[in-house]
């Protein structure tokens, strides 16, 4: 890691994070974030987004992932009851692309890909989300994430399960589900994270995210949720507002390698993180999520102890439902830049109730 000089002469008051910016090193991108805290005190006359839609039809044949509607490559959804997988119309990703030409020039590189895109309905119901859905049911889609992990990592190097929730995040259709992409490279981000991880292992001893969590769990200050197995924190070098990162408290390199209890129990703290993330601006909370595991595929048999099984999650939204983060300018030409600090997201989102805003009492007139 390359430390930036200081330039400019040292301030001359107490460092206070919440008051005073500074720029915080990401040890799983090798790259750093702008924190500058004060910035939430500015005023916002920008553009403000249409809040989360709410009063979804539970069943609507004119959307193409209910049960029994009609998808755009003429099939016919079957009465489907809990999670249900299909091949993605639209792949990005296809089992059989010809090779590219042989590259004349390093500046002109190109490479193979290869692959499959499938899409994971998580329940027949389009109302739904997962923080609404009983942990029985979330329990159904960490199932079907593990099975699709194996069945597509018997050959792909890479099984990237993710979750675009939110037409703020380009999701096409207002029904809960995911999408696995298996692809025959290594995508950045994983590769990214297999040099990182590697790296400090290496120079360290342990699993990066495995020192981690427990240094996160001792010092509390940005957790989220924990139970037995697993923790959430808005990690230190969050760049979103209120990222949270979602990690085993045991060494865990893939999916497929968690137990009965351990997939109960991230049932529960997904349900748990969900339902605050809901209750934080009483929206249905728009995010990407995502999973990283040690690769797979060729992989399979290699050491694989530098990885630590994680999810991410990015949610768009800063000051309120219709308020987001854009990610342009400095963050485009210089380096990401977030206004509230981790400390201060983990403190709101810790304090939020557990109880889904739609799910709670009413109060008596
Ligand atoms: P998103 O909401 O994250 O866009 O995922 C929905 C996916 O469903 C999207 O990738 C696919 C789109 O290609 N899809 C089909 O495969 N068939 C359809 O009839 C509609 C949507
Ligand atoms: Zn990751």
């Amino acid at each position: 890691m390359e430390r930036p000089e200081p330039v400019g002469a040292a301030a001359a008051a107490a460092f206070q994070p919440g008051e005073h910016q500074h720029i915080r090193y990401n040890p799983l991108r090798d790259d750093w974030v702008l924190v500058s805290a004060h910035r939430m005190r500015r005023p916002w006359q920008g553009q403000l987004e249409k809040p989360p839609q709410e009063d979804i039809p539970r069943c609507d044949l004119s959307n193409p992932l209910c049960p029994g509607a009609t998808r755009a490559s003429g099939e016919v959804n079957p009465q489907y009851e809990s999670t249900f997988v299909f091949e993605n119309d639209f792949p990005a990703l296809q089992p059989d692309a010809p090779e590219p030409d042989a590259c004349d020039h390093p500046l002109f590189h190109a490479a193979s890909a290869r692959g499959v895109c499938k899409v994971m309905c998580f329940h027949p119901w389009s109302d739904l989300t997962l923080p609404l859905m009983s942990l029985a049911e979330i329990r159904a889609v960490i199932d079907k994430w593990v099975e699709l992990t194996v069945e597509l990592g018997t050959s792909y190097p890479w099984v990237q399960i993710f979750e675009n929730k939110g037409a703020m995040m380009g999701c096409s259709n207002p029904h809960p589900h995911c999408q696995v992409w298996a692809s025959n490279f290594l995508p950045n981000e994983a590769r990214l994270e297999e040099r990182t991880q590697r790296q400090h292992l290496r120079e360290r001893g342990l699993p990066m995210l495995l020192e981690y969590a427990q240094l996160e769990a001792q010092r509390q200050e940005r957790l989220v949720v924990e139970n037995a197995d697993w923790l959430v924190v808005v990690p230190y070098w969050a760049v979103w507002p209120f990222q949270t990162l979602l990690l085993p408290r045991r060494h865990v390199c893939r999916l497929q390698e968690l137990s009965d209890s351990e997939r109960d129990s991230l049932a529960c703290i997904m349900k748990r993180l969900l339902t605050k993330y809901d209750n934080l601006f009483e929206v249905s909370f728009p995010y990407s999520m995502g999973w990283h595991g040690a690769p797979t595929g060729p992989h399979l048999g290699a050491d694989c102890g530098h990885w630590q099984l994680h999810a991410h999650y990015y949610p768009p939204l800063l000051r309120s439902a219709t308020i987001r983060k854009f990610m342009v300018g400095y963050e485009m030409l210089a380096q990401a830049q977030r206004d509230l600090t981790p400390e201060q997201a983990a403190e709101r989102l810790r304090n939020l109730p557990e109880v889904h805003y739609r799910e709670r009492p009413r109060e008596a007139a």
